[in-house]
């Protein structure tokens, strides 16, 4: 059987790393089945083009997965397949918090002929051979033969062969500047970020995030070898084909547990592994020196941390008060030593906020290290603790608002702020974050730094203005890249400096730029 698997297109960036289940369950599949994989933030495709791909490529089974986000796509995309008679089966965490929306069994339409709930590691070579056989059941749960929940245990884990894929629709390298980034050596012309997760599960139990009802809080991991196996390999690839290749360790709280994360990270600085990676870990768990020493010592360079908010009263409304904003510069400061940037993200729309929460956040924000900040609003994802409270005290604006999906709308009033406001906040502070003088103060704070560390902080901050203000487009970057002409004037001019004295040292060397 031929088999497709597709992930619908988030409609607002391009695709910048491919998506783990799709690779995932490719490798997980039966012998003798063949699977193609599209993305749709690669491979745009309307309901039509698709339709025509399955057909023209005798498909017998589609598998599509997607966050709440993409689920009303997903829902028109399986649609459209069904109505071709090819059956569709869906996964991820939408349809597991909510399955009876895919099978129409809550009075709507039905859109899937299956679902697989949570983790499907296990139930996919059954959901493959039962579509083989014409004899799809409608609901494929992770449970042992008491009907107990099993969670896969993560060891063994297959290989994803990556190096055998071709990536290049996953590059983060714009095409217009491939060429020019080609002339400077050192493989910068074409970058992959590539997930790899070295494990699953956290218990903090936050009370917006899916993450604890969905992986459990069984927390599972990969042998430490099996993760430096596919790192070796990623590493020879990227070598052998002058590109650069970034992991993105994409396990909810990379460091839950510190003993583990030490150990993992000593092996990979041991078996000579190290790429440049990034990774979420809580603000509490960067407390301690030796883990971030290692992270830097094992090419850890961007540090995603679930900020939320500078007000412990929030927190605390959240289940978050494990993070304490008192200590959040003496964090940032630690990794910034070691020249490891931090992702900060933040949540507007949160029961304490109020007008003005994004000048007292950026006023915040702007006394630390220079980061990369991003800001979101409080949204109720369904079967979270969030859901419910909102739910039960008739809080919720738009009770399926992924039904109805539009980026930064939000799905419930606000205690003390309203929904109008609550979005000027957040367009208040993406704009002041990413402006061309908060780049340039931002770079000018560090100006003590290295060049190339400089360099890629500033290419960061352009890439991740992208995230609110879409720049899909040459002409987009263009702006952009006028607009912050100053910046880029002054690295230019350094950067032509620092290439006439390495040739005056050594006439013939390449010039490259590397991350430290
Ligand atoms: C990586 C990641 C991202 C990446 C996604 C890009 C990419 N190419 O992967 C980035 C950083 C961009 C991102 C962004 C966001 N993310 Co995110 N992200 C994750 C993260 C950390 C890992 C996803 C992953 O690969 N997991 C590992 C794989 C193996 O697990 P899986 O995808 O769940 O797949 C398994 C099963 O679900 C199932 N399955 C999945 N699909 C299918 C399909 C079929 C057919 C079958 C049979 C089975 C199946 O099988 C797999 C193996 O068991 C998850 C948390 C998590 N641990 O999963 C959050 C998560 C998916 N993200 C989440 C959210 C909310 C977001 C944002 C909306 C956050 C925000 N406020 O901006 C944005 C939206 C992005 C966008 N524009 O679309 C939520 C989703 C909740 C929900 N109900 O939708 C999660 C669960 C985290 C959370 N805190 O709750 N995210
Ligand atoms: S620490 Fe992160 S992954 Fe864990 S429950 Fe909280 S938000 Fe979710």
């Amino acid at each position: 059987m031929k088999i497709l698997l597709y992930n619908p297109d988030n409609g607002v960036t391009r695709n910048f790393m491919p998506h783990l289940w799709m690779f995932l369950l490719k490798a997980l599949t039966p012998a003798g089945h063949e699977v193609l994989l599209i993305d749709g933030n690669a491979r745009p495709m309307n309901e039509e083009e698709l339709v025509r791909y399955v057909i023209e490529q005798k498909i017998g089974l589609v598998g599509i997965g997607a966050m709440t986000r993409m689920i009303a796509r997903a829902y028109r995309m399986a649609d459209a397949i069904r109505a071709a008679g090819v059956p569709v089966v869906m996964g991820g965490p939408h349809v597991t918090e909510v399955p009876d929306e895919a099978l129409g069994r809550d009075g709507g339409k039905r859109h899937a002929d299956a679902v697989a709930l949570g983790e499907a590691d296990e139930t996919w070579p059954t959901i493959v051979e039962d579509a083989a056989k014409g004899q799809l059941k409608e609901i494929y749960a992770p449970v042992d033969e008491t009907g107990k929940e099993r969670k896969p245990s993560l060891q063994p884990y297959p290989d994803i062969p990556w190096e055998t894929y071709d990536l290049k629709q996953f590059d983060m390298i714009p095409k217009f500047a491939r060429s020019l980034l080609k002339r400077y050596g050192g493989g910068w012309q074409s970058i992959h970020l590539i997930p790899i997760e070295s494990g699953r599960g956290c218990p903090y139990g936050c009370e917006f995030c899916t993450v604890t009802g969905f992986f459990g809080d069984s927390i599972r991991f990969r042998s430490n070898k099996s993760v430096v196996d596919e790192m070796l390999r990623l590493k020879r690839h990227a070598r052998e084909n002058r590109q650069q290749a970034i992991i993105f360790f994409i396990d909810d709280n990379f460091a839950i547990n510190i003993k583990r994360t030490k150990s993992l990270l000593r092996d990979i600085i041991a078996a000579g592994a190290q790429l440049p990676w990034t990774a979420q870990i809580s603000a509490n768990l960067l407390r301690d020196e030796e883990l971030v020493d290692l992270i830097a010592a094992s090419d850890g360079k961007w540090i995603f941390i679930g900020m939320e908010s500078i007000d412990t009263a929030n927190l605390a409304d959240v289940n978050k008060n494990f993070n304490k904003p008192a200590e959040y510069a003496a964090v940032l400061n630690r990794l910034a030593e070691r020249n490891i940037y931090a992702i900060t993200s933040f949540i507007f729309g949160l029961d304490n906020d109020t007008p003005g929460v994004a000048a007292r956040t950026l006023e915040q924000v702007e006394s630390w290290p220079p980061g990369l900040p991003v800001f979101g609003q409080l949204t109720p994802f369904p079967s979270t603790p969030l859901y419910k409270r909102l739910e039960t005290s008739g809080r919720l604006t738009r009770p399926k608002h992924w039904l109805d999906f539009a980026p930064y709308q939000m799905a419930h009033t606000p205690l003390k702020m309203t929904i109008a406001e609550t979005h000027k906040e957040l367009n208040l502070a993406w704009t002041n974050s990413y402006s061309p003088e908060r780049n340039k103060k931002a770079l000018d704070s560090i100006g003590d730094r290295r060049l190339d560390y400089r360099l890629i902080h500033f290419v960061m901050r352009l890439f991740f203005r992208g995230i609110y203000f879409p720049q899909m487009t040459k002409s987009a970057w263009l702006k952009l890249i006028a607009a912050n002409r100053r910046t880029i004037y002054k690295l230019v001019r350094e950067g032509a400096g620092e290439w006439r004295k390495s040739r005056r040292k050594k006439p013939d060397a390449p010039v490259s730029i590397r991350v430290q």
